[in-house]
């Protein structure tokens, strides 16, 4: 199963293949002798390339539960020098995490080749038709409600029957779009607008997805639901994320991990690798 985005393709048969979170936050401290914001932002994302990312997620708007949206020049600010400074010197295909076609249409012009929309097309009725031009790579993720309402009172009758129906309807929206089936990959959301049994459900089930025939992305990285299980800060959820992603590779069912931390990600993958039974034709 190879993903196609620009003019380029990734192979994503096994092994698992790693996506680094690279966040811009806002230039708090760009003063005088001290590094700004998107010069930090791109030395962390070129660490997590020599660390063996497959890929770079690129995000300057915050989807935390309750975070307020950012203007759309604040964010071109953060993203674009970092997307531009990093496709200059890595090879390793750029994601950018934005709801916004302006920001994708920016970002793609300087060297991104993938925009991972938390609102599968939904949040911006232009969206579709910038990754149709440009022929990009685009990662459709489940949400119910938006980042300020989602966590309120998340409701499903069958929460596994629910984001697969909605990530088929997703799919063939965007695929209506114009948008080649190769260059779309789904995500089922975990924490956006879910309760902790939710999240559990659909990890348990995550081969589920694999049915729609499209590649399946998962994050779990550092989230609330480590939290719930470890009592632990977010700055202290290594040990948890790991211990997911173990699973999500080890059952199947997810063909990219997002996550913050690559290197040791990348050896949990790397141990599973060789302890898989190979499946049986
Ligand atoms: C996700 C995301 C995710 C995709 C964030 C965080 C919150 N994009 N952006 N999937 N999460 N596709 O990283 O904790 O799970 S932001």
């Amino acid at each position: 199963m190879w993903w196609h985005f620009t003019n380029k393709q990734l192979d994503l048969t096994p092994p698992i293949k790693v996506m680094g979170i690279v966040n811009v936050t806002p230039d708090s401290f760009s003063d005088g002798g001290k590094y700004s914001s998107t010069e930090l932002a791109i030395e962390h994302g070129l660490k997590l390339v020599e660390h063996g990312a497959d890929l770079l997620d690129i995000g300057g708007e915050s989807s935390r539960p309750g975070a307020l949206p950012v203007p759309l020049e604040e964010e071109l600010r953060r993203v674009v020098p970092v997307v531009e400074g990093l496709a200059k010197r890595t090879t390793v295909p750029i994601s950018v995490d934005t709801t916004k076609a302006e920001v994708a249409r920016r970002t793609l012009a300087v060297g991104a080749q993938i925009i991972n929309d938390i609102t599968a097309l939904r949040g911006d009725s232009q969206m579709a038709s910038v990754v149709r031009e440009t022929k990009a790579g685009i990662i459709l993720m489940h949400m119910q409600g938006t980042p300020q309402t989602m966590q309120k009172a998340p409701h499903y009758q069958n929460v596994v029957a629910e984001v697969k129906g909605f990530l088929a309807e997703s799919a063939q929206y965007a695929t209506e779009q114009g948008i080649a089936p190769e260059r779309i990959v789904l995500d089922p959301g975990i924490g956006f607008g879910k309760t902790f049994e939710h999240n559990l459900e659909l990890i348990r089930n995550l081969p589920e997805f694999g049915s729609l025939g499209y590649p399946i992305l998962l994050g779990v990285s550092r989230k609330g639901m480590i939290g719930q299980m470890t009592g632990k800060p977010t700055g202290e959820r290594l040990i948890g994320s790991l211990t997911v992603a173990m699973v999500a590779v080890y059952e199947g069912g997810c063909q990219i991990l997002r996550v913050h931390d690559v290197s040791e990600t990348i050896e949990v993958v790397k141990v599973l690798s060789f302890l898989q039974k190979k499946k049986s034709p």
